[in-house]
């Protein structure tokens, strides 16, 4: 057998054309049987089922790298405007499971596996998640890359190859451990190096004047400690459209040069120590969501990030253009991923002054008119500001270069607004002060032709809150862009049953153009119809109940409505508030006030910011009261609660396939979008929510009559402050007194008293600013109007069926020809 293989492998070889091998869907199962047996040297699957997860891996690999190759040459041959899409995070996910579907090679996968008589699911559940990012902006990033890759637009992706990605979370005695994400311990076979195209970043160093031979003045980084870049890159396959794009992630490493002092001394080994420092760059991913720590490593990831990634673009330039920019700002533009990447302004600003002898006004020129900028928060801890004292230390000349962008910039300040000190002070890119800083968004506005929100209210709150000032001076470069999420991994990939029951009534050009799943409208009331879709929400809500099972040690009932509330843990986001409510339903069991209570299991899920006190605190409360209700018999039939540790993408493919009701309950004005309420929606789940980022145009979409709305609205936040008095709402609402005593009575923490004291005192707060207390009642009538519609099996259903009906808009490749009609102008590959 071992010949026939032979013969058979040569075979393939023998397919050769000029450009390579071809490999296609028919020789799939030989391929992998090549790969498990020669590249791999493996016999049997046996008890490690990776090799042939990891065999798989390099036959699918195969075929990215055949369209790969093809995307690149159709590139050179029509070389056209592109657009780089720079940031500090891409959530990517598993890969094999979302390049199965986009190269349309289900069949023969399973083919192939079926020689080992292996199922796909199996196998596919070897792979590590790629969690390079913390959280919805991460997220954003890897969907927006599949978008970009099934419109055939020319984009690539720039990130980093952290070595540690998210921490993986446990849930000890109820309280959140992490542990180090080693995702790439087992290999990760769907990157490729490319060392060849390595860059030096400079560090440190000083700037010194010279006069070049005529007599020109100029500014130069010497002393600097560089630090090599290395890039991976890992394929972004389009939807069945032939297009590979490529996500290019930068490893640091150190450069062959030694301190020839140290060296000289005899401090060999300390000279070679030292390397580790280049090496701690792209260590591990910052796990903060909402707030910057201003450490200095961060920093420097920023900078590595944005200077390989702007030298990469360049060099390519400049082997066909050479030192003529002319047409440099024609066909590139960089897409900056909230502030991260924004030092970018600055950067471009110096490789083409100082690499590449532009003066300022043509660089500046090009600068302005490649940058575009994309806020995701209005966050005040969230915005980027970096000590300038920081900043000259690390990096000397890139500080200078904001120092005369800000100077010239101040000039404009002044022509607008004549003899206004104040609007200089509040405009300057440098906030003065003790310890002055740089303000990274301020940079990212004054150099971007391109500032966007990721949702219409939160676009509206920039423009006339937070950046007013800069809309003021420019408006036009303000533009919404509401996000968006993949159809292909978040509906197509993550629930095959649903998928094909859409599919079966509309057809399948829906993952291409999700605008038709509206059609889905016409069967909203067609009693077969309705069947079929419940059918398909038992059998996920089964699946889920498996996974809670296993995760929790939880009986999940699918009879029971499913309650979800999954997202990095943050007092904005309220999970408090959702436990809150959970407890009230309790007291209501053990009070015997079950009259018209619909069952319920309540999940909910996410990771803190290790060093984030009160996050963790609500974890742990989350926790203590899901062990009571869980082990209280009174309670087993209404009512079941879990934390689902370690939440991240693979888990979400599995929960949203499967959730009723999605829990979108942020402070009105503080979540910028949310994209989790996409999914859920695409999927058929209702919301409970508050008017807040997209929940708003989810709710114009689906019509206020199918959306549990609640809370108090952005507008109203400031004056509400203003009175606020928790401790007199509490005394006026029942249910949510009841709720204050269980918890005053340590009821949950028996053995802990005055564990819970830090969130009991934050809902009593009078500057409490995420209005706990304030939303409590509202929040309560909203679910309980859900749960009784929930009663009614046909009015929830034709509820869920209006959900996924009408989240047409919220593709991110509606998202994605929106940058591009509004800002990129890329025109896609003609394949
Ligand atoms: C999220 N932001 C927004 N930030 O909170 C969410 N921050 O409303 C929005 O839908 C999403 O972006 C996409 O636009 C984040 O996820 C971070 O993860 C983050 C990471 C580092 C520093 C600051």
């Amino acid at each position: 057998s071992l010949k026939k293989q032979k013969s058979k492998a040569n075979k393939v070889c023998k397919l050769e054309t000029k450009n390579g091998p071809v490999v296609n869907a028919s020789t799939l199962p030989e391929d992998l049987k090549r790969h498990f047996h020669y590249t791999l040297g493996r016999d049997e699957v046996g008890d490690s089922p990776q090799y042939l997860y990891h065999a798989l891996a390099l036959t699918v690999r195969d075929r990215l790298m055949e369209k790969s190759r093809a995307t690149k040459k159709l590139q050179q041959a029509q070389p056209t405007r592109r657009a780089a899409y720079l940031s500090l995070e891409f959530l990517m996910g598993r890969a094999l499971g979302n390049a199965v579907l986009n190269l349309d090679l289900e069949d023969s996968v399973r083919k192939g596996l079926n020689q080992y008589s292996s199922e796909l699911e199996t196998i596919a559940d070897s792979e590590h998640d790629a969690g390079l990012g913390n959280g919805g902006l991460g997220r954003l990033a890897a969907c927006f890359l599949d978008s970009c890759a099934s419109l055939a637009l020319p984009v690539t992706g720039y990130g980093i190859r952290y070595e540690y990605g998210m921490f993986n979370q446990s849930i000890e005695s109820g309280h959140q451990i992490e542990h180090p994400d080693n995702w790439l311990r087992d290999g990760h076979p769907w990157e490729v190096a490319a060392p060849e195209h390595n860059r030096r970043v400079k560090f440190f160093g000083h700037v010194e004047t010279y006069q070049d031979k005529e007599g020109h003045t100029h500014r130069q980084w010497v002393a600097t400690e560089d630090v090599l870049a290395v890039p991976y890159d890992v394929p972004v396959p389009g939807y069945q459209n032939d297009i590979v794009n490529t996500l290019r992630l930068w490893k640091s490493a150190a450069t062959d040069e030694f301190d020839l002092g140290e060296f000289n001394a005899g401090s060999y080994t300390e000279a070679v120590a030292r390397k580790n420092l280049a090496e701690q760059i792209t260590m591990v991913l910052y796990p903060n969501d909402a707030s910057e720590n201003g450490k200095e490593l961060r920093l420097r990831q920023q900078y590595f990030l944005t200077s390989a990634s702007l030298q990469d673009i360049i060099a390519e330039w400049v082997k066909v253009h050479g030192n003529d920019f002319t047409d440099f700002a024609q066909y590139h533009v960089f897409q900056l991923n909230d502030t991260h990447p924004s030092v970018a302004v600055a950067e471009l600003m110096r490789l083409l002054l100082d690499e590449h002898d532009l003066d300022w006004d043509a660089a500046w020129q090009i600068t302005t008119s490649t940058m575009a900028y994309t806020n995701h928060t209005l966050l005040p801890e969230a915005l980027e500001k970096w000590s300038v004292r920081l900043f000259s230390h690390l990096l000397p000349r890139v500080l200078e270069i904001i120092f005369e962008i800000n100077a010239r910039f101040l000039t404009e300040v002044a022509c607008q607004w004549p003899g206004d000190v104040d609007k200089q002070r509040a405009l300057s890119i440098i906030e003065e002060g003790d310890d002055p800083q740089v303000r990274m968004a301020y940079l990212a506005i004054v150099g971007s032709f391109s500032v966007n929100g990721v949702a219409a209210l939160h676009t509206q709150l920039l423009s006339e809150g937070l950046f007013n000032d800069f809309y003021q001076l420019t408006p036009n470069k303000f533009n919404n862009k509401t996000n968006g999420v993949t159809p292909r991994r978040w509906l197509a990939h993550c629930n095959p049953k649903l998928s094909q029951l859409i599919s079966d009534k509309i057809g399948n050009n829906w993952t291409r153009d999700l605008s038709e799943i509206s059609k889905l409208r016409r069967y909203y009331d067609n009693e077969k119809f309705h069947a079929q879709w419940q059918d398909v929400k038992q059998q996920n809500k089964q699946q889920l109940a498996d996974l809670v099972k296993v995760a929790c040690d939880v009986e999940f009932d699918t009879n029971m409505m499913f309650d979800v509330q999954v997202k990095r843990m943050h007092e904005y986001k309220r999970q408090l508030l959702n436990i809150l409510h959970v407890i009230h339903l309790y007291d209501r069991i053990r009070r015997g006030d079950t009259e018209g209570m619909t069952p319920r299991c309540v999940l909910i899920g996410g990771k803190a910011a290790p060093g984030y006190f009160i996050a963790k605190l609500t974890i742990k409360l989350i926790n203590n009261v899901a062990a009571t209700i869980n082990a209280d018999p009174l309670a087993q039939p209404w009512l079941r609660v879990a934390f689902l540790p370690n939440y991240n993408v693979t888990a979400m493919e599995t929960i949203c396939a499967a959730t009723d009701l999605s829990e979108q309950i942020s402070t009105a004005g503080k979540e910028a979008s949310g994209t989790g309420n996409m999914k859920f929606m695409m999927n058929g789940a209702a919301t409970i929510g508050t008017l807040d980022g997209a929940n708003i145009e989810i709710r114009d979409a689906v019509g206020a009559d199918n959306f549990f709305l609640f809370g108090a609205r952005s507008e109203q936040i400031a004056t509400i402050r203003e009175h606020y008095n928790p401790t007199q709402i509490i005394a006026n609402d029942n249910n949510l007194n009841n709720v204050m005593a269980l918890l005053n009575s340590n009821h949950f923490n028996l053995f802990e008293h005055g564990l819970f004291q830090p969130l009991i005192d934050s809902i009593l707060n009078e500057h409490d600013q995420w209005l706990v207390a304030h939303d409590f009642a509202d929040y309560c009538k909203a679910q309980q109007a859900a749960a009784l519609v929930y009663q009614d099996k046909e009015a929830w259903t034709r509820l869920s069926i209006l959900n996924t009906a009408a989240s047409g808009s919220f593709s991110s490749d509606r998202t994605i020809n929106e940058y591009n009609n509004d800002i990129w102008a890329l025109t896609p590959l003609s394949v």
